[in-house]
């Protein structure tokens, strides 16, 4: 059976929680990360040298990076549907991949950490409302983007949307004024309506 090391409120940890929901792969997962601790050990050290979840260890081979992990996994155990053959139409979900990371995410992560990690009298309202601003601009670009697309990828889900899905749980999940944005909505309420992201991502945020 499959092991993941990391936090299940972790962002990057239930990306691959829903890869393998989705993916029907069995695993076990280890707490680890934030108040669990664990990744500064010389053990989780030796599987992970960045000390960060999440990691796992599927028969043997250690894979770190949560995008690495989803598309390990897919390209593993969900060819054909997570994992598009077509190399084309995987570029659509691997560019989503790659553009969470490189731009929706650090676009959110003052935001998140400004409502979920900082006291309400130490927040920083100009930096905060500029973290606002700026995820709004990513996901703006995202709802034009879905135009004709039911997926990130076209027609079907795939392991783009649980990248991005994950990420855009936040926004939605996070107290913040949210002018609407039809698509990115629509799209978002398809994923959510998925057991498995009913099961691991649509919960509530953890302090
Ligand atoms: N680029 C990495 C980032 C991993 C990351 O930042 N993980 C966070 C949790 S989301 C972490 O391990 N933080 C240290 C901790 O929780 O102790 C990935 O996508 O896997």
């Amino acid at each position: 059976m499959l092991t993941l090391w990391g936090n299940a409120d972790s962002v990057n940890v239930q990306k691959v929680m829903w890869c393998c929901e989705e993916a029907g792969v069995a695993y076990q997962r280890i707490d680890a990360g934030r108040h669990f601790g664990v990744v500064d050990t010389p053990e989780f050290r030796a599987l992970n040298p960045n000390g960060l979840v999440p990691v796992i260890n599927d028969g043997g081979l250690v894979v770190w990076e949560s995008n690495t992990i989803v598309r390990y996994l897919a390209a593993r155990y969900a060819s054909g549907t997570l994992w598009p053959e077509d190399p084309a139409l995987r570029s659509h979900a691997d560019r989503w991949m790659d553009w969470t990371n490189s731009t929706l995410w650090p676009a959110l992560v003052p935001l998140f950490r400004a409502y979920m990690r900082t006291p309400p009298e130490q927040r920083d309202a100009k930096a905060t409302e500029a973290a606002r601003l700026e995820s709004l601009a990513a996901l703006t670009l995202l709802d034009q983007a879905l135009l004709g697309r039911e997926y990130v990828a076209g027609a079907h889900f795939t392991m783009g949307d649980i990248a991005l899905g994950c990420a855009v749980w936040r926004w939605f999940a996070l107290p913040v004024e949210r002018p609407t944005l039809a698509r990115l909505e629509s799209w978002f309420g398809r994923l959510a309506q998925r057991p498995a992201c009913r099961k691991v991502v649509t919960l509530p945020l953890s302090r």
